[in-house]
């Protein structure tokens, strides 16, 4: 169906462009393993994101998850059940144990008042996550991590660009890790990255995304998650029309505000003080009490207007009904400690209760107002 309306929509840049991006590797044949566009984007996203260190990937799971294998973290994990599968896939995945804490109501990223408590002598790290791209309180969980000495890593998959007070996401905690996926603000097809503040993170990540290749050409054990001269050449397209691409998510994002804030039993999102935002995504939190129908019966009608949102995130990741014996997996070297009843929803009800009413309605750069208009009129019966 051509006029269907999906929750997002890949951000292409001139065709032409890329093509003269792309026409070097026609001379140099040289297309991946670290080329010169790898080389451009890494220098171009420093300058952008304000980090001194960077590392690129094929994709944001292989970049978190081979983060969590280099920096040898160990044991138990802290994090969120309100994201995408890909966060606690990666931790099972690294032979971790997540242990979710609850989120905050308003932000619904990692509660910090929750946090502490969940703290053992078994806790490893802390793995929250900037859901939708709105930042953790950084801030609370970074002063409890030092006071712990715990580290921190930031999944920041969907934060590309986002600042607080003029200070850009990738450079809270000790690493922060950024998908370059189709689906996001800034994208690579696939991709992603991961920053960090330590330098010596820097060998140690370059090892395991080349086959644990040093320079010295010894080994060490390491897997393969490079990202090729493609990937890079559509980032570095790409970032030359970021800002004309977050600026039209913004007249999205302000629409649906002047359409949809203020309905009784709605919440959308609101832009907090100090916060430069990508506008990422329009979650719209349904309360059905109030607002006389559920999140799934709206989600029906606008299906059946061609209008597909997603329920991200639904169901949380602690509550897919498999993980009840994941000791079953097949492939997966998991952590001999891990305990089935981990994953009970009913131990972080705010995420369970976000979780089953919210619905991400579409936003993308070339969204119509009028196709704005139409949604938010469907929404509202209107
Ligand atoms: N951590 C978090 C918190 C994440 O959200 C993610 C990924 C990761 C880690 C891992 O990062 P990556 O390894 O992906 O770099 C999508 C994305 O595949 C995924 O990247 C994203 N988060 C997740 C939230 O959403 P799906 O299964 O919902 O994608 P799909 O194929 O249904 O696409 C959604 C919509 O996007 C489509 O309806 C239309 C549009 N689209 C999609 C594709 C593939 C395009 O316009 N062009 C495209 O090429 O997972």
């Amino acid at each position: 169906m051509a006029d269907r309306i999906l929750v997002t929509r890949s951000s292409m840049p001139p065709f032409e462009e890329y093509m003269e991006e792309i026409r070097p590797l026609w001379e140099s044949h040289w297309i991946t393993n670290m080329g010169e566009k790898h080389a451009a984007l890494e220098e171009a996203l420093k300058a952008y994101l304000g980090t001194e260190e960077i590392c690129l990937f094929s994709n944001g799971h292989l970049a978190l998850e081979l983060l969590l294998e280099a920096l040898e973290i160990r044991g138990e994990v802290i994090t969120t059940p309100f994201t995408f599968a890909s966060t606690t896939w990666a931790i099972l995945r690294a032979g971790c144990t997540p242990v979710f804490c609850d989120i905050d109501p308003v932000r619904f990223t990692l509660d910090p008042a929750k946090l502490e408590a969940l703290i053992t002598e078994r806790t490893a790290a802390i793995l929250p996550v900037h859901v939708y791209g709105n930042l953790c309180d950084t801030e609370a969980i970074d002063a409890i991590a030092e006071k712990h000495g715990l580290r921190v890593i930031y999944d920041a998959a969907h934060a590309f660009g986002v600042e607080k007070d003029g200070r850009g996401a990738g450079t809270f905690g000790d690493a922060a890790m950024f998908s370059f996926h189709a689906t996001k603000v800034f994208h690579t097809i696939e991709g992603g990255a991961v920053c960090f503040r330590d330098p010596s993170y820097a060998d140690r990540l370059f090892r395991i995304k080349n086959f644990g290749i040093q320079e010295n050409e010894t080994y060490s054990v390491g897997g393969n998650a490079k990202m090729n001269e493609f990937q890079a050449a559509m980032g570095l397209c790409n970032l030359r029309h970021l800002e004309e691409e977050i600026d039209k998510r913004k007249q999205v994002f302000e629409l649906y505000g002047e359409l949809l804030s203020g309905v009784p039993g709605l919440r959308v999102p609101r832009v907090p003080e100090g916060i430069r935002p990508n506008y990422a995504y329009y979650p719209v939190v349904f309360d059905p009490e109030t607002f006389g129908e559920d999140r799934d019966s709206v989600a029906a009608r606008l299906n059946a207007e061609g209008i597909f949102p997603r329920k991200y995130f639904w169901p949380c990741t602690n509550s897919f009904a498999f993980l009840k014996n994941i000791k079953e997996q097949p492939g997966v070297p998991l952590a001999e400690s891990l305990d089935p009843a981990l994953f009970d929803p009913s131990k972080t009800p705010v995420a369970e209760r976000i979780s089953s009413r919210v619905l991400t309605i579409p936003i993308y750069a070339g969204l119509s107002a009028e196709n704005v208009r139409r949604i938010a009129g469907i929404i509202l019966r209107k």
